[in-house]
């Protein structure tokens, strides 16, 4: 999953790339920076104890830091919105701590929203004016009625300052809509950098004035704070340190760790895990994914020879402490390829390639 963190100039992008990857960000090279993070999992942790494996691996995600979302210069907004086009999930880094008023915050909100916003309606433009060009000199032009009419939809909405987000398409709108990649409908949510030393009442009374200017625009993205200057510092400690640290600070989590929840939750990822001698790992797949897709996520042999899955509860599994007392406590599942994984299965595939 890649989540791309996008934003005004100095809002605070950079320092919480570096802070959430251990990489420098974009500052200057005029090229988005991608990072690599292990999505944590005390389940995982718990697994690994177990197995003492060769190797434990940690699902991971990708953030990417981008060019401030207020550049003028022609190429360099190319760019910007072409590594927002590879985004599955959006953060909106807002420079809260630069803010004096909740106002402000609102105001810098509507700025970032105003951008993609007009970014879509100029695709969306020229693509009706394209096909309208290319109406008149075709006989056939069913389906291309029928993108105009999509288009026309999504150019309504746009206008009156709406995301595409949370419209309801049927499939074959999405089909369609699919190879626009349009910043405006990918989920997304909103991180306001609030100033160190901001007391928790006021920070959730600003993240509401925030959620209800976004539900005002028909928007019910997730509103989360982070503090970019304490995260940096946060990610310098030893982890005795940082629970301190963070016990301290009245932080209840990471502000990487808020997130990606929050980025799992929007795309409705689930976790499930594999576990062995040699290696414990966790995976990554949607809702409502079945033991089919788990198995294409692990390799496609195991999806091309797959005949059965062997599924458990992680809890099960680390009460009846290995996969052959679960197998003899009548715990351990056998079931198909159509099974519906939930999250936190331990799923071991058998196949026959
Ligand atoms: N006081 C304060 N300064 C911050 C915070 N986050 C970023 N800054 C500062 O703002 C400046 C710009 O930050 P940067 O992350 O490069 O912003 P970017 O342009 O969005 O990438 C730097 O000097 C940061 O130290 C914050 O939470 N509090
Ligand atoms: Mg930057």
């Amino acid at each position: 999953m890649n989540i791309v963190l996008i934003g005004l100039s100095s809002s605070g992008k950079s320092t919480l790339f570096t802070s959430f990857t251990g990489n420098a960000g974009s500052a200057g090279s005029g090229k988005a920076q991608v990072g690599i993070v292990m999505v944590p999992d005390r389940r995982l942790d718990e697994l690994s104890e177990l197995y003492h494996p060769k190797k434990t691996t940690f699902t991971s995600v990708n953030f990417r830091d981008t060019l401030t979302l207020d550049i003028q210069a022609k190429h360099e907004r190319i760019a910007l919105f072409d590594s927002i086009r590879t985004a599955d999930a959006l953060a909106f880094v807002v420079g809260g701590f630069r803010c004096a008023t909740a106002q402000e915050v609102c105001a810098e909100v509507k700025k970032l929203r105003f951008e993609l916003i007009i970014e879509d309606l100029d695709f969306v433009t020229k693509r009706i004016e394209r096909i309208e060009r290319e109406l008149k000199s075709s006989q056939n032009g069913a389906m291309k009625k029928k993108e105009l009419e999509l288009l026309a939809r999504l150019q309504g909405i746009l206008e009156k300052e709406g995301f595409v987000y949370g419209t309801d398409f049927n499939r074959e709108e999405q089909a369609l809509l699919a190879p626009c990649n349009l910043p405006t409908l990918k989920p997304s949510c909103y991180v306001v950098n609030v100033a160190e030393g901001s007391k928790p009442e006021e920070t959730e009374s600003l993240l509401g004035k925030v959620r209800s200017l976004l539900e005002g625009m028909g928007d019910h993205s997730p509103v989360l704070a982070v503090n970019a200057l304490l995260e940096s510092e946060i990610a310098e400690m030893t982890p005795l340190d940082m629970a301190a640290f963070l016990k301290e600070f009245g932080i209840e989590e990471q502000g990487r760790h808020k997130v990606i929840r929050t980025a799992y939750e929007l795309m409705r990822l689930i976790t499930f895990f594999t576990v062995g001698e040699d290696e414990c790992r966790s995976w990554q797949i949607r809702q409502g994914d079945t033991a089919l897709d788990a198995a294409a996520a692990i390799h496609s042999d195991l999806a091309r020879g797959f005949i059965r899955a062997e599924v458990i509860e992680y809890d099960t599994l680390l009460k009846l402490g290995s996969l052959q007392e679960a197998k003899k406590a009548g715990k351990l599942r056998l079931e198909g390829k159509t099974y519906t994984v939930q999250d936190g299965e331990i799923v071991h595939i058998m196949f026959n390639v």
